[in-house]
């Protein structure tokens, strides 16, 4: 008989996910159920605004991944208005995109996906010496270097465990047996989670050179910049340098060396860890690095075919909403896209908790929409980027891909799989960390002989316009969609990462990359779901951006009842 297991809500994640799933009588998910369940709406509120204030608006779509929407919600505007803009400006925006990736990517893995994976407890019983040995095994110039160092956060970690404030870490997460870092791999692991915490700074203060302050830098107007001061600073420009440096180091020293070590660990049984069911892969253009020139290309990937990569569309991007709590009569293109929500409750229902409400697989079950491509599902994020770009065979990421699979031993296919996803975003930031700094190489030579950083941009009252961007946010693929009329925004669609990740199945029954990656998953106990989780924060959900829905006056749009 199945069963169904209900996580509400999904922690460390930013947002409002729960996860449902049914189960075999082997504890095989056989099927799976992602539902965001708070609703926003920031797409409403920018209607009749003027396109000037868009970038400050959409910004507030996220308190993680602020400047993604800033800066997708400007270049909308000056695409839609064909204003120029300055290469000083452009090389600016895409340091600043830099430092969040590298912000990003460094919390994901330590601070909200770490656990999944490190048992904080086990480490204690770790022989500090050893794991000094341990770790030179993964990296030629280990971050977690000394036995001295690895013993104080030894006893950093038992104090706080004597305190017995560890919650539900106090066994890992219900001291499910999947856990397999042995506990001097889990000091070495919780030694660079304290340190990241430092990095965690740093590379916020990198931002915020450029930006004024982050979360939330203000320095992108619509046609540049505006931080003119900072740029021609030799001063600030060495303190970017600084701070740039420190957290390359953790990247090549710990975050690289600890998924070489999880690949050890864990990579002989990959199927205990979740398939990427989904095999269609986006990703776009990254990383400035000259006039029109990126870092990373642009792209799809059908069907996990890396030889044949294609060029992305646009027009190919529809958004259903047969299961999500909005109201539409077919699949729309966002620049024809409505925010029209409708609500509908959950069923009561036996799970293996008891009563609950629950999805009842016919109906609507989230606030995310469902983004499809030619009508397919697609997974966005930096696995998409790292498969594109080795599809089209960027040599960076060749390079560190091919050096990752030699490094662990893995096949090429256990790309596929919940590790070679967190791998990803691992690899994904050692490239940047590696090649990103062309950027500001290159922005240092142009300042040489061309300081400007923004020219005026024109918009005509009486002219209607239409325009996207598309740009490469931390978690993936973000595209903005605007229509202009009268010098006011007369529609706006965000299509996010997230929601191309873990919005729910379409019209068509077809499941999106958050559902078809548990699919197949044994559990080893259903009440103690590790496994569903691990899968889950591989992708980095970010709920407040995938729904991003909210009235301005404070009003009720829709009255609903979590429970
Ligand atoms: Ni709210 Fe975001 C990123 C965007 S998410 S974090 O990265 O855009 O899906
Ligand atoms: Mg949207």
């Amino acid at each position: 008989m199945s069963k169904r297991v209900v996580i509400d809500p999904i922690t460390r994640i930013e947002g409002h996910l729960r996860i449902e799933v049914e189960v075999d009588e082997n504890n095989v998910i056989e099927k799976a159920w992602a539902s965001s369940t708070l609703f926003r709406g920031l797409e409403i509120i920018l209607k009749g605004r003027t396109p000037f204030d868009v970038g400050l608006l959409v910004q507030r779509i996220c308190g993680v991944c602020t400047f993604s929407h800033y800066l997708c919600g400007t270049m909308a505007v000056e695409n839609a208005i064909g204003a120029a803009v300055p290469m000083n400006a452009q090389y600016l925006r895409s340091m600043m995109l830099e430092a969040l990736h590298m912000h990003d990517h460094i919390v994901h893995f330590y601070i909200l996906h770490g656990l999944d994976w490190i048992d904080v407890v086990s480490a204690l019983k770790a022989d500090p010496a050893k794991a000094a040995q341990v770790a030179m095994k993964y990296s030629d110039t280990p971050m977690a270097a000394g036995e001295g160092e690895l013993r104080a956060v030894q006893e950093k970690v038992k104090k706080f465990v004597d305190t017995g404030k560890l919650g539900p870490f106090a066994n890992a997460y219900w001291g499910n047996p999947s856990y397999s870092f042995t506990p001097e791999q889990n000091l070495i692991g919780l030694s660079h989670y304290f340190k990241a915490l430092e990095i965690q700074r740093v590379v916020a203060e990198m931002m915020a050179i450029w930006g004024g302050k982050n979360p939330h830098p203000q320095s992108v107007v619509v046609g540049g910049i505006t931080c003119v001061r900072d740029m021609i600073n030799p001063a600030r420009l060495q303190e970017w340098e600084q701070r740039r440096a420190t957290v390359v180091e953790f990247i090549e020293r710990a975050y690289q060396a600890d998924l070489i070590m999880a690949a050890d660990a864990y990579g002989k049984e990959t199927s205990v860890l979740g398939g990427v069911n989904v095999r269609n892969f986006m990703s776009t253009d990254d990383v400035l690095v000259g006039q029109n020139q990126h870092l990373f290309k642009s792209g799809i990937v059908r069907n996990g075919d890396l030889a044949n990569v294609e060029d992305i569309d646009p027009y190919k991007i529809e958004e259903d909403v047969t299961h999500s709590w909005y109201n539409a009569a077919h699949p729309q293109h966002p620049l024809d896209g409505t925010t029209i929500p409708e609500h509908t409750p959950f069923v009561e229902r036996d799970t293996v908790y008891g009563k609950l409400p629950t999805v009842d697989g016919e109906g609507k079950y989230s606030w995310v929409k469902s983004p499809r491509y030619a009508g397919e599902p697609v997974e966005v994020g930096p696995l998409a980027a790292m498969l594109v770009n080795y599809g089209r065979g960027v040599p960076e990421v060749v390079e560190v891909v091919d050096d990752f699979l030699a490094r662990t031993g893995l096949p090429k296919e256990a790309l596929f799989t919940t590790l070679g996803r967190t791998a990803a975003r691992m690899l994904h930031t050692l490239v940047q960390a590696r090649h990103g700094n062309r950027t500001f190489d290159a922005l240092v030579t142009n300042i040489q002989s061309d300081t400007s950083t923004y020219i005026a941009p024109d918009l005509d009252a009486a002219k209607e316009y239409k325009g996207f961007a598309m740009i490469e946010a931390p978690r993936g693929l973000l595209s903005h969609w605007i229509r202009i009329k009268n010098g006011l925004v007369e529609n706006y669609q965000a299509v996010v990462p997230t929601t191309w990740n873990a919005g729910p199945r379409d019209g068509n029954g077809k499941v999106g990359p958050y559902e078809a990656s548990l699919v197949g998953l044994k559990l080893d106990d259903p009440t103690k779901p590790l496994e569903i989780l691990r899968v889950i924060h591989s992708f980095d959900p970010c709920m407040a951006c995938s729904v991003h829905v909210m009235d301005y006056k404070g009003q009720s749009l829709s009255q609903f009842r979590i429970d």
